[in-house]
């Protein structure tokens, strides 16, 4: 390709609106353009990037016995409301109507088409199990899209769905999605962890996350120092053991705490520590009240509370329904002398604790000295705290770390989550009918470009890897006006594209600054330098990453190019 007749538009400013590594270079590189919030034009340069990371999840799906269709992004409500989503999903889900004012999604995702799909089309379980794939744009209306293409509106995403008549198949097609994932991710060089996830409001068991590891990643892992433990914070479980602490024996007592409502406040106002306080916060599991009380200095986990209460939504209580339910505002709350249609769960960690402070129930006073079954009981104890570093490992190696991660895919075990409720059943060994089960698996291709571009720069611009870069060399002649530079430049294009390399060539007539500087910025992995030494017949190679420059005679340049390219591509 000829940078004359393509469209590259580097800029030398930072973008203001820009505020990651990635975002500021895809725009400087003239990779991608903003149309509107959260909305893309992939230009050519990062059009040919997601060309080639959409044929590593092809290369990789195929070999895991997926198969690639096309579905369309206009979705008849009717589908979302047999699935019941229509109505759980807000603003986020992107609805219209056509002419006929009849209405539609715009599709965030692709269960519900499927399975109509599969209703229609697969009846026996003598055609299963069969994993279906696709790659196209995703609509989610999300409230603060930033990061570039990390948190977009629109998005490319590759979603596979797989059906199955036992499970026992459908953990054979998970672990083949989840090797494949992993070959995808290391192939695009990307430094990454399979994570124990939460399935969140879409139901099924057992799920993994793919996170690239960075700073600025919007979630957080917990991960074993020294075990290859790894879990999205929500999930990691809390195997802490608590040694008991004795209770002094004092009655319970009601004391005076005006203005006091955090635990740092009552603490540093009765002068006790925040573990021998116990913070109760009410919340709503599928319409039941339920109160539930972690130790002071740790915090509730919402997701550990959903699978203690077996419910599918947890929501903290609002301050009206606090004030209704405890007549008294989320600072003063507590177990005590509570209406007993308010469960009360509490945390392991309440079970060892000995005199405990605890709210009263009423604005400004809190109890000291309670004590657990005597003043305030509990129907259930179980692990309700986010993990903290330094807590053991839940697999008994090693202590927990922290890190950020971008998630790059997240893998599914479904079950009968949407082929319930929209009656999708297959006749079984016995001709009885029943419920396909389902595995779904998506990868967010245009943020999986995002998070290598994280991953892959430096102070001069993008240093693109071998399997996912533009095109494999950077061919610079510095002076289009000097006859042997331009002819030598023209010759080695057609060489090396003779030799299957993918060549750019910038024939602009530039300064060789700006020649140099746009080859920085846009990273491709080898640059051949054509300047004055050309009149002798020796080109300069320089590896992008490396830094790494080599003068080298025309005749050579094959053989050392594919020295380099040999280096360059094992990963
Ligand atoms: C929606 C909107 C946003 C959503 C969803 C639905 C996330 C939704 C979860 C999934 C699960 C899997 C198939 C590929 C892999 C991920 N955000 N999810 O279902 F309507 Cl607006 O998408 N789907």
């Amino acid at each position: 390709m000829k940078q004359s007749q393509t469209l590259i538009p580097t800029l030398r400013e930072v973008p203001a609106d820009a505020d990651i590594k990635s975002h500021q270079l895809l725009l400087r590189a003239g990779f991608i353009r903003q149309n509107a919030s959260g909305i893309y034009s992939f230009l050519p340069l990062g059009k040919k990037v997601l060309q080639k990371v959409e044929s590593i999840v092809r290369e990789e799906m195929d070999a895991a016995g997926a198969v690639e269709m096309l579905m369309p992004s206009l979705q008849p409500a009717e589908l979302w409301e047999e699935s019941g989503r229509w109505s759980t999903y807000g603003p986020e889900l992107m609805r219209m109507k056509d002419r006929h004012n009849r209405e539609f999604a715009l599709g965030a995702t692709h269960e519900e088409v499927i399975t109509s799909l599969l209703r229609d089309e697969v009846k026996s379980y003598k055609r299963l199990p069969l994993t279906l794939y696709q790659i196209q744009s995703k609509f989610r209306d999300e409230k603060r899209p930033r990061f570039g293409l990390l948190r977009g509106r629109e998005f490319l995403m590759k979603d596979a769905y797989s059906f199955h008549s036992n499970q026992e198949s459908l953990d054979e097609s998970y672990e083949r999605m989840y090797q494949a994932y992993s070959n995808i991710f290391r192939r695009c060089g990307l430094n990454f962890r399979a994570v124990l996830a939460d399935s969140g409001a879409i139901g099924g068991k057992d799920n993994h996350e793919f996170m690239v590891l960075s700073e600025i990643g919007e979630d957080t892992i917990a991960f074993s120092d020294s075990s290859d433990y790894a879990a999205n914070l929500e999930m990691a479980a809390v195997v802490t053991t608590y040694t008991e602490k004795e209770h002094s024996g004092k009655e319970i007592k009601r004391i005076e705490t005006p203005d006091q409502k955090t635990i740092a406040e009552v603490s540093a106002y009765l002068e006790i520590e925040a573990e021998d306080t116990v913070k109760s916060m009410l919340f709503i599991a599928d319409e039941n009240p339920v109160l539930v009380l972690v130790r002071g200095d740790h915090e509730v986990n919402d997701v550990k509370v959903k699978h203690a209460m077996d419910a599918r939504i947890v929501e903290l209580a609002s301050p009206e329904q606090t004030q209704s339910l405890l007549s008294a505002g989320a600072g003063s709350i507590g177990p005590a002398q509570l209406p007993d249609d308010i469960t009360v769960i509490a945390d392991h960690a309440v079970k060892a604790m000995g005199d405990i402070v605890i709210g009263a129930n009423e604005e400004g006073a809190h109890y000291v000295n309670a004590k657990l079954e005597r003043d305030f009981s509990v129907s259930k104890f179980a692990d309700l705290r986010f993990i903290l570093e330094g807590d053991p490992s839940p697999d008994g190696t090693g202590t927990i770390q922290f890190a950020k991660g971008i998630e790059v895919g997240h893998v599914f075990k479904l079950g009968t989550t949407y082929s319930e409720p929209m009656n999708a059943t297959i006749l079984d060994e016995n001709g009885r009918s029943k419920p396909f089960i389902m595995g779904c698996y998506g990868i967010g291709v245009s943020r999986t470009l995002a998070a290598i571009a994280e991953q892959f720069n430096d102070e001069n611009g993008l240093t693109w890897p071998v399997n996912i870069a533009p095109y494999d060399l950077h061919i610079l002649p510095l002076n289009m006006k000097d006859e042997v530079q331009s002819t030598t430049a023209e010759e080695l294009y057609k060489l090396l594209k003779d030799y299957r390399y993918q060549v750019l060539l910038d024939d602009r007539k530039e300064r060789a600054g700006v020649k140099f500087a746009d080859s920085d910025l846009i990273g491709m992995p080898v640059r051949i330098t054509v300047g004055k030494r050309a009149s002798e017949g020796i080109v300069e190679v320089k590896i992008r990453k490396s830094g790494e420059s080599y003068e080298v005679q025309k005749e050579e340049l094959t053989d050392k190019l594919q020295d380099i390219f040999r280096q360059l591509s094992n990963i």
